[in-house]
């Protein structure tokens, strides 16, 4: 039996472009009707949040979560460079103060993925401009949100942004092979997030941190130099861009495997998912382990779940990985929180409304919400404090 101490703190996660709808305005809306996108499907509506928002913290409430951890859509506050809209910062505030009303902490995220149409025609991520560009977009909105926000993670997964866009080809600018542009944008990643940190700090009262993707990393015998070397550019340089941070979010779903000639595939007997990769539960736990000796900082798990259309098997998984999470805690990490991805079933990127991430269901066609027994459950590992 697994225990959480009090004051642990249970979240449930989303992203904008992921839930909202009609994010029109930014780099993915633009990817996911290129001509060239690999790209299931577009996002169009998502699941509405944008006005059901509501709706969906009452349920999450009423599952016991303690905080909800959401993304502001830079496109919407900031539609055309250095103009801002009140009224989109209105509504962010509305979600906030809604949050509060219900008893739940508001979990800012100012970056997850999605970069204003304007910014990326001009070099995005790649373009030292979007350094001063994002502090200034944080500076804005930190200035009017930040009295009411709980916590602060700045940049979600630059790791991740950078990979799929510049090596892999599977999210906006869909470059592969381009190493130069991987550096670059690594570089302005990191340089963004020290930007903001000092800002975030003189705009309101809230632990502020980096999340970035993780993953239980496995080397084939005489093939352990291997792990550095993919693991280095990929996570330790961000987490080694946290120092003096309040915390690192810690998100992770598998494992990776390296070989000699680098990165392979899953192992031969181990189940794949629908992402793709391993069925791998203890990854949260390893990557709790490494986050924690590397940064040294306190840690959150900001994302973990698994994408499948078996409820049971989702609650198998969260089963196994909350056991490893707490299995750090009793060995003495400083381990504050974690975050379930996600609240509802909804737009997983390239992959589109194939995944199934949510603890909530969600009718495509009527908008209607659905708690899965998944989400029951989860509710009751947060009411006893428990894994049975
Ligand atoms: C990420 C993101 C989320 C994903 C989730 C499931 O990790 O890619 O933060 O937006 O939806 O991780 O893949």
């Amino acid at each position: 039996m697994a225990h959480f101490p009090d004051g642990f703190l249970w979240g449930t996660a989303t992203a904008a472009h992921q839930v909202e709808g009609g994010n029109w305005n930014n780099d993915w809306w633009a990817w996911e009707h290129a001509s060239n996108t690999v790209c299931e499907e577009p996002s169009g509506d998502a699941t509405d949040h944008f006005q059901r928002y509501p709706e969906d913290l009452d349920l999450m409430a009423a599952l016991g979560f303690g905080s909800y951890r959401f993304s502001l859509e830079w496109s919407r506050i900031e539609p055309e460079p250095g103009e801002i809209s009140g009224a989109a910062l209105d509504h962010y505030q509305r979600v906030i103060d809604a949050c509060h009303e219900r008893g739940l902490q508001a979990c800012v995220t100012f970056h997850h993925f999605t970069t204003p149409r304007w910014a990326a025609a001009d070099g995005g991520w790649t373009n030292p401009a979007i350094v001063d560009r994002f502090a200034r977009f944080v500076e804005v909105t930190g200035g009017r949100l930040g009295p009411g926000i709980d916590m602060v993670c700045t940049i979600n997964e630059p790791n991740v942004v950078g990979l799929m866009g510049y090596l892999w080809g599977l999210f906006p600018p869909g470059v592969s092979e381009d190493l130069e542009g991987y550096a670059r944008a690594s570089d302005h990643f990191v340089a963004a997030h020290r930007a903001a940190v000092p800002i975030l700090r003189a705009s309101g009262d809230f632990p502020v941190g980096l999340t970035v993707s993780m993953s239980d990393w496995a080397a084939e015998p005489g093939a352990e130099d291997q792990v550095d070397v993919w693991r280095g550019p990929h996570e330790d340089v961000f987490l080694e861009a946290t120092g003096g941070d309040d915390f690192i979010g810690v998100q992770a779903y598998s494992r990776t495997r390296v070989g000699a000639a680098g990165v392979i595939g899953p192992e031969p007997g181990v189940e794949v998912l629908p992402m793709g990769y391993e069925y791998w539960p203890t990854a949260a736990e390893a990557s709790v382990r490494r986050a924690a000796a590397v940064t040294g900082l306190p840690v959150y798990v900001t994302e973990n779940g698994i994408g499948t259309d078996d409820d049971a098997q989702r609650i198998a998984y969260l089963r196994d990985s909350l056991t490893g999470v707490a299995r750090t805690i009793e060995d003495g990490l400083d381990v504050r929180g974690f975050f379930h991805w996600s609240f509802m079933d909804n737009f997983e990127w390239a992959f589109g409304y194939r995944m199934k991430f949510g603890i909530v269901a969600v009718d495509r066609a009527t908008q209607a919400r659905t708690v899965k027994p998944s989400g029951q459950w989860l509710a009751d590992v947060i009411r006893s404090g428990r894994v049975g």
